[in-house]
């Protein structure tokens, strides 16, 4: 999706391909309205959905539809939307029609591409969109209503305060020739100082909250090591309520890494369930899912160790930040529902990964090593430019001190501002800019 001609006319269905009581299809772009009155049998209203008669070339299809005139509409072009049926032959044969006529099909979230080139919603917005779409749980749908609503402040204020020590600077850039040395600099250089400072801790709220705010939605990542037969699959299953990882009495069993998710407390949990430890394996095969197992275990936000007895000693122990310890077959245990205190024995917690007792106190302490604080930042690409924008403050915070140095403060001061405008999408790279549109759907 590298060239968008904004003349093009564009058209995709924006429901999914299938049976339904109705289906929408989407066109967009200058003289789409007139594209889609040659096929119309009443005229469109802006903003009025009404009944009307699709004419394709063999067959007819009575519909609804409404017209959008630019600016006012979702992609900030003039807009059709058709509600036909949802029937496959129709909206092909619809589709095949506006194409005859001219429309080409869209891309991936070409249409979202197109409001956000048309300055309707910036990238920051773009990509809490697509993970309201992605949504499993209705805290990350909440979570991704508050950022397409700018509902997290630190992130706008921190630009305020930017903007607002950028345009103090300026003023004494423009105006020091006339002022005798030192005259204002001291008092501006002050206020400067404070907004920076107080821009940095805006910004350095963000920068904390990413790791909490990645976890709502790509969930927190839980790895099960242990040694062989201890249980660790069969407690993936009964984490995720599944028949998902294969279970026997025979060592060295699961020898790649699997994956299994559930949700707890409208809190996403991805599982990997691995290959069991063991020193001793000559199996070439169970050695690489013996390193896959660690390597699992290093990129997980926590680790349960999995063991038959509090005796079993877990050498990796200290490598691991959040490390919960199970002794597994505790059959007869007492179920204690949520409060794990109750079912701690020297530290490790007593569950019944066959049965499922306790399962649930696990869960919830799994639930308790979440993160609580998040801000808007919870991906990659906000990440980097926020933490871009906090160096850029951070250097431009020490040459305040340096006597002469209202320049470079200047210039330090611009990039972190261009990297705040990058993260809402306005300088950002074109492959950045597509790679985020390539999350959507055709007809998105
Ligand atoms: N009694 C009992 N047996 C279990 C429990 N969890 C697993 N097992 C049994 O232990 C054996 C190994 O289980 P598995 O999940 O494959 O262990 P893994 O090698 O650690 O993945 C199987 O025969 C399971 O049925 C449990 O909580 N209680
Ligand atoms: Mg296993």
């Amino acid at each position: 999706m590298n060239t968008i001609n904004k003349n093009d006319i564009i058209t995709a269905l924006a429901t999914p391909y299938g049976k339904s009581a109705v289906a929408i299809i989407r066109v967009s772009g200058s003289g789409c309205i007139d594209l889609a009155a040659r096929y119309l049998s009443r005229e469109l209203k802006a903003g009025q959905l009404k009944v009307n008669v699709f004419k394709g070339d063999n067959f007819t299809e009575r519909l609804m539809a409404v017209c959008y005139r630019a600016p006012h509409s979702y992609t900030g072009e003039d807009l059709v939307e058709l509600f036909p049926h949802g029937n496959m032959t129709i909206c092909d044969g619809i589709i095949k029609s506006l194409i005859g006529g001219g429309a080409r099909l869209a891309e991936r979230g070409e249409f979202t591409k197109r409001a956000f080139l048309n300055g309707k919603v910036d990238l920051m917005q773009c990509e809490a969109l697509a993970d309201i779409i992605d949504a499993q749980t209705a805290e990350q749908l909440n979570y991704g209503n508050t950022r397409y609503d700018g509902g997290f402040k630190s992130l706008g204020n921190a630009e305020s305060l930017l903007n607002k020590a950028l345009s103090s600077i300026e003023a004494v850039l423009h105006y020091s020739d006339e002022l005798e040395d030192g005259e204002i600099d001291k008092a501006v250089i002050n206020d400067v100082y404070g907004a920076i400072g107080k821009a940095i801790a805006e910004l350095e709220k963000e920068v904390n909250g990413f790791a909490g705010g990645k976890i709502i939605n790509d969930g927190f990542k839980v790895t099960l090591i242990g040694a062989p037969n201890v249980g660790k699959s069969t407690l993936l299953n009964a984490l995720t309520d599944s028949d998902r990882a294969i279970v026997t009495d025979i060592a060295g069993t699961t020898r790649d890494t699997l994956n299994g998710e559930f949700v707890y407390k409208d809190r996403k949990f991805s599982v990997t369930d691995t290959a069991g430890l063991r020193s001793d394996t000559r199996d070439a095969v169970e050695k690489i899912g013996i390193e896959r197992a660690l390597s699992a275990a290093n990129d997980a936000d926590a680790v349960v160790f999995v063991a038959e007895s509090a005796e079993t000693v877990f050498e990796n122990e200290n490598e691991y930040k959040n490390l919960i310890k199970v002794i597994n077959k505790c059959d007869g245990t007492e179920d204690v529902g949520e409060d794990y205190n109750k079912a701690i024995d020297s530290g490790r917690l007593k569950i019944s990964a066959k049965t499922g007792k306790n399962v649930t106190a696990l869960k919830q302490m799994m639930y308790d090593l979440c993160p609580k604080d998040h801000g808007s930042i919870c991906n990659h690409r906000q990440y980097e430019c926020a933490v871009k924008c906090l160096d850029s403050l951070k250097a431009a915070e020490k040459e305040c001190n340096v006597a002469g140095g209202l320049e470079i403060v200047a210039a330090l001061l611009y990039e972190a501002y261009s990297a705040i405008k990058e993260m809402y999408g306005e300088q950002a790279d074109e492959s950045v800019i597509s790679s985020v549109f390539e999350r959507f759907c055709v007809g998105k």
